[in-house]
């Protein structure tokens, strides 16, 4: 099935003043899509507003029309309306439902072209989790990167240009859902179960480039490349931090993307670093090193110092009781808190443990014994 090309329709396919639907699509959508499924979208939405909207304009002015026309006046005696008018009945039925039939068939197109990702598109994986993304590349590394949301890092994907990108998701805890507004896509993510979107977007010709702001020093290898970022928010409420639960995918070109693939793997870390890494990406969302409560303690001089569980027990925080806290963190819970985390078996591995180890010792002044 080819889709209809819908580029430059969106203005040219209503005769309108110019600019009307580009101020339409700023209103609803911020902006216009960013691909072509998703410009594709904002035509169909766009043209059955026009749709509704002649429809609205013309029955309300029949109707006031009609009812000052035929208004009462004295001395007139109103005729009984008639009930019943087969043939009239069948034109009010069959007209609107002919007119919807066309709605649903460029509706349902531009659906499955959502749907059914080019054979030839780049598959990532993503898993959601309460309340962050984790997303890897091909080669089993992550992106190391993140900006902030509020007061907490969120990552930020690399995705090359021009080229169809499909995800597969899955969930570790609740129903989370991958919504990126500029893409106008959205997918539920289920445990037990893979769902995926796909995309393919271009970076504009007008592209900013790369550099200080953004954390970059001159010698790094995406200093001064073109690139768009797009925000991913959660779209299906998941608990307390659902709002937060963000990334951005940064779009840059392809050549420069695989450049930057080689540079993410986290083997050159020192066990603090690789630590503080996964504390960003997997953990800042619930707990702080401040010393501030979260929805989980702080880790801010935690190491060393004794913990209160429900069940009555307490345990000086080391080795042992952390790592049962990660991978079995339903055991024990902590006095004052719920039993919100998810468990990290299967989803942190021993160096990953020491390193999370060694990163609460950093945080804790009783971190040396
Ligand atoms: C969804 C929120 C959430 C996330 C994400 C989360 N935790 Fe937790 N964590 C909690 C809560 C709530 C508690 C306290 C209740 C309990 O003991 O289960 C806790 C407790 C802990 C404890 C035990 C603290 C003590 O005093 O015994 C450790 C250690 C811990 N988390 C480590 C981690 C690590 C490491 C990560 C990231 C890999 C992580 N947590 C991610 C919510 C979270
Ligand atoms: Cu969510």
């Amino acid at each position: 099935m080819r889709m209809l090309d819908t580029s430059g329709l969106l203005n040219a396919g209503f005769a309108l003043p110019a600019g009307i639907n580009d101020t339409l699509t700023r209103l609803w959508f911020r902006g216009p899509a960013t691909t072509a499924e998703g410009q594709h979208t904002d035509w169909v939405y766009i043209g059955i507003f026009w749709f509704c909207t002649a429809w609205f304009v013309l029955l309300m002015g029949l109707m006031f029309y009609w009812v000052i026309r035929y208004r009462r006046r004295p001395g007139t005696i109103a005729p009984a309306s008639p009930n019943h008018s087969t043939k009239l009945e069948i034109v009010w039925t069959v007209v609107p439902t002919l007119c919807l039939v066309p709605m649903f068939i460029v509706g349902f197109q531009g659906y499955m072209h959502k749907m059914v990702a080019p054979g030839d598109a780049i598959e990532l994986s993503v898993s959601a989790y309460k309340w962050n993304w984790d997303l890897e590349y091909p080669n089993g590394s992550q992106s190391r990167e993140s900006t902030t949301i509020g007061s907490r890092p969120v990552p930020i994907f690399y995705m090359p240009a021009d080229r169809p990108i499909k995800l597969r998701m899955n969930s570790r805890d609740v129903m989370h859902a991958f919504w990126v507004p500029d893409f106008r896509i959205k997918a539920d993510i289920m445990p037990n179960r893979y769902t995926s979107v796909w995309f393919n977007t271009s970076l504009p010709a007008d592209a900013a480039t790369l550099g200080e702001a953004h954390g970059l020093n001159e010698s790094s290898p995406m200093w001064g490349v073109p690139y768009s970022d797009h925000w991913v928010f959660c779209a299906e409420y998941c608990g307390n931090e659902h709002s937060e639960m963000a990334a951005v995918i940064r779009v840059v070109p392809e050549d420069k993307w695989n450049q930057w693939l080689g540079t993410i793997g986290t083997a050159g870390l020192s066990p603090i670093d690789l630590g503080k890494f996964i504390y960003q990406r997997k953990c800042a969302s619930c707990h702080t090193i401040d010393g501030s409560k979260g929805t989980g303690p702080t880790w801010l001089n935690k190491w060393g110092y004794e913990s209160k569980y429900t069940d009555g027990s307490t345990a000086i925080m080391d080795e042992n009781s952390a790592r049962e806290s990660i991978l079995v963190p339903a055991k024990k819970i902590v006095e004052g808190y719920s039993n919100q985390m998810t468990s990290f078996q299967g989803q942190i591995k021993d160096n990953e443990l020491e390193a999370i180890f060694a990163y609460m010792k950093s945080l804790s002044d009783r971190g040396g014994n």
